[in-house]
């Protein structure tokens, strides 16, 4: 049982709206207790079931109204609770409090989520992730409603609709289901240049990220810093996570997306019970005021990104996730974001994006939340005091005794004007002198559509442009209007001439005889390969044992990656334990059948004559092995194992003294022990996306 003073003050502050049904008897809505809850009330056993049963009638009733609309978009979603750990005061940019002292925690509670597909959708689609974060600070709560790309798909909020229309499953068949890969996705973007950018994110691996634990986050837009005395610093905000930033492969995430729809809110949850808390630092990107015009394009633009190698990153804090909820309804579901919550310290931009949501979050709650107070549901509490007068609407909880507008004198004046005094710790507006026509133009500052998305393509290894051409391919090859394909295979020729003749040959098509390169600029920061973190701290590793395994070994694989953080598996024909070549037990913790390849990182066989004779005849270890291989996962082959990799048809010779070779780390004997050594390394590396065969 954990201490109460070591629970954070929003963990406390639930205790007064969490049930406990513990010692309890049935009761309807009232109170009233209950003896039978199986059979409705009826006139004679067989006879008609009377509309007196009030709790028949009560119970069913709350049934029918169990629903609420879905999100319009990140509908599907998964979240966690927290803290926030500052690293230093930031008092010479922010008068926020919850970054004003070095070690200073305040709770927090995200929710991450895809974008385009339903609550019961896959979570491996290729899509944005959403990366929405809410700070308990004693002065109220900050949300930091985020991304895992730095851009976004057009610059004007007026245009969300539209996009959101287009990305969303078709109207007449509402057809595909967390997907992009359709037509009326692809004609909007293909007539909105601006989206290029974006575009570049959504066809690399970052969409289809291994785990929110192992994706970066953006805030995207420029916001403001303000100091006490109302200086302002123009800020955009990295989250960036402690294991790396991975991806999975598209043929792996569209297999797992069958496998484990739940594949990646599964993994937050385990990560989180198991105790190996995810981790992120947050870095701030600061621009004084005065530079605001100094670079080639507009902060207020949320297509663009500021390149880290102008202006670094500078770590600010951490956040530890460490607490799953207890009702995914009451937390996830009911927990309502809004990029106007900001708190003293945190001002907006005229970003028009940015300025639009502004509304838009606040409007979406009263119909998803159903009323005016869902500020009053606990997940969305604040822990600072409340005290206004709005009053009444659906679902009021608080009793408000007293006046009910302001100024008065029968209530004290109160609730009175904070900082009257020039007190701490109260919102204030950053001054901006603004002076302009009233106009329906944007500035031709936001006009350079194809600059940064060549930056993003000049700045990929070669494997993650590969990735990209291919999901070009994919998705436009999904596309039934040739139009659309050619007119967007043309705009691709902004970009870089060969993406664009790659993509149109891979569709059938000419490549647009107008290319040229957007860009010659290079961000290494962009790239994954920068981007990786030591360790193999909670990698998945299977391991596959049949009768016959050599034991030691195994037991030494096992033993040596868990050392080092890793969750192993030990997976055979079917569940219990196996007898080792020794005779030893080898304890099995899933069968084959239920598991796939496509849900670990990495595979191990142990050696033992008679178990890989029997691997090598199960078409299901042979199919998990040669997919592992296929999607460049690190394979170790101990011993005999490595027959497996011939049963499987894969272009692996034995050799006695392995050289790591594309992450297959294949040996036998007293070679053993460094075979694993070097499948750590290899699992470290992640994934080796150029393999022979
Ligand atoms: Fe949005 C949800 C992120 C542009 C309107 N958005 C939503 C969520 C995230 C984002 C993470 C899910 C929050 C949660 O978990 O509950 N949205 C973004 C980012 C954007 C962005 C990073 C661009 C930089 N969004 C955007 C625009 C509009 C909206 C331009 C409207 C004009 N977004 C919404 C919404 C949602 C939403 C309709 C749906 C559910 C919700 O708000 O609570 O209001």
């Amino acid at each position: 049982m954990t201490t109460d003073e070591s629970r954070d003050a929003k963990n406390r502050q639930l205790d007064g709206f969490r049930a406990h049904p513990e010692h309890s008897a049935l009761t309807t809505d009232q109170g009233v207790r209950i003896d039978d809850t199986d059979n409705a009330l009826r006139a004679g056993t067989r006879g008609p079931t009377l509309l007196e049963d009030f709790h028949n009638r009560e119970k069913i009733t709350h049934f029918d109204h169990e629903r609420i609309p879905e999100r319009v978009v990140h509908a599907r979603g998964a979240g966690a609770y927290g803290y926030f750990e500052a690293y230093e005061s930031l008092a010479e940019y922010t008068c926020a409090d919850f970054l004003g002292e070095a070690g200073r925690r305040t709770p927090v509670f995200v929710r991450f989520s895809t974008v385009q597909g339903p609550r019961g959708s896959a979570d491996t689609v290729r899509d944005v992730r959403g990366f929405a974060t809410k700070f308990y600070t004693r002065e109220g709560n900050y949300d930091l409603v985020g991304n895992n790309f730095p851009v976004f798909f057009v610059q004007d909020a007026v245009k969300f609709p539209d996009f959101v229309h287009a990305v969303k499953m078709e109207p007449d068949s509402e057809m595909p289901t967390g997907a992009s890969a359709h037509d009326t996705f692809w004609d909007f973007c293909s007539l909105q240049p601006e989206s290029t950018h974006m575009l570049m994110w959504l066809m690399s691996d970052r969409a289809i990220p291994r785990s929110y634990r192992m994706m970066q986050g953006f805030g995207v837009h420029t916001f403001r810093f303000v100091t006490d005395d109302g200086r302002g610093t123009l800020v955009k905000f990295h989250w960036r996570p402690k294991l790396g930033v991975h991806s999975l492969v598209w043929d792996e995430a569209q297999i797992a997306a069958g496998r484990d729809p739940d594949f990646n809110r599964r993994d937050l949850w385990e990560a989180i019970e198991s105790g190996d808390h995810p981790e992120w630092e947050l870095g701030v990107q600061l621009v004084p005021e005065g530079d605001e015009h100094a670079f080639g394009f507009d902060l207020l633009d949320a297509t663009k990104i500021i390149p880290e190698e102008q202006v670094p990153v500078r770590p600010i804090g951490r956040m530890v996730l460490d607490r799953n909820p207890q009702n995914f309804f009451a937390e996830t579901e009911q927990v309502a974001f809004h990029t106007a919550n900001v708190v003293p310290g945190i001002d907006f931009t005229n970003d028009p994006l940015l300025q639009g949501r502004n509304f838009s979050y606040l409007d979406t709650q009263l119909i998803r939340l159903g009323g005016p107070n869902f500020s009053q549901i606990p997940i969305n509490r604040p822990l600072a005091e409340v005290h206004h007068n709005h009053r009444d609407g659906y679902g009021q909880q608080v009793i408000h005794p007293g006046t009910n507008y302001f100024p008065n004198s029968l209530g004290g004046g109160c609730p009175a004007h904070a900082g009257a005094g020039g007190g701490a710790g109260v919102f204030r507006h950053y001054q901006e002198r603004i002076d302009g026509e009233k106009i329906r133009v944007r500035s031709a500052s936001f006009d350079d559509h194809y600059s940064q998305a060549a930056l993003f393509w000049n700045s990929m290894a070669d494997w993650e442009r590969r990735h990209i051409v291919e999901a070009f391919r994919f998705e436009l090859g999904k596309v039934e209007s040739a139009a659309v394909q050619q007119r967007m295979v043309d705009n691709l020729g902004n970009v870089d001439p060969e993406l664009a003749a790659q993509v149109a040959d891979g569709l059938g098509m000419t490549a647009p005889t107008q290319s040229r390169r957007g860009s010659e600029e290079v961000s290494p920061a962009l790239s994954q390969e920068n981007l990786r973190a030591p360790g193999i701290c909670t990698r998945k590793v299977a391991v596959l044992v049949a009768e016959g395994t050599d034991a030691a070994q195994t037991d030494a694989m096992r033993e040596r990656l868990a050392d080092e953080g890793a969750v192993v598996e030990v997976l055979a024909e079917k569940g219990g334990i196996v007898g080792g070549a020794d005779g030893t037990a080898i304890e099995v913790d899933r069968a084959l059948r239920t598991a796939a390849s496509v849900l670990y990182d990495a595979v191990a066989v142990p050696g033992g004559a008679e178990a890989v004779e029997t691997l090598e005849a199960d078409p299901a270890a042979v199919r998990f092995v040669a997919e592992a291989y296929r999607h460049g996962k690190p394979l170790a082959m101990l011993g005999e194992a490595s027959r497996l990799m011939h049963a499987a048809g894969l272009p692996v010779t034995v050799v006695d003294d392995p050289a790591p070779s594309q992450g297959l780390c294949v040996g036998a004997g007293e070679v053993a022990d460094r075979v694993t050594r070097e499948f750590v390394s290899a699992i470290e590396q992640h994934r080796f996306p150029v393999r022979p065969g």
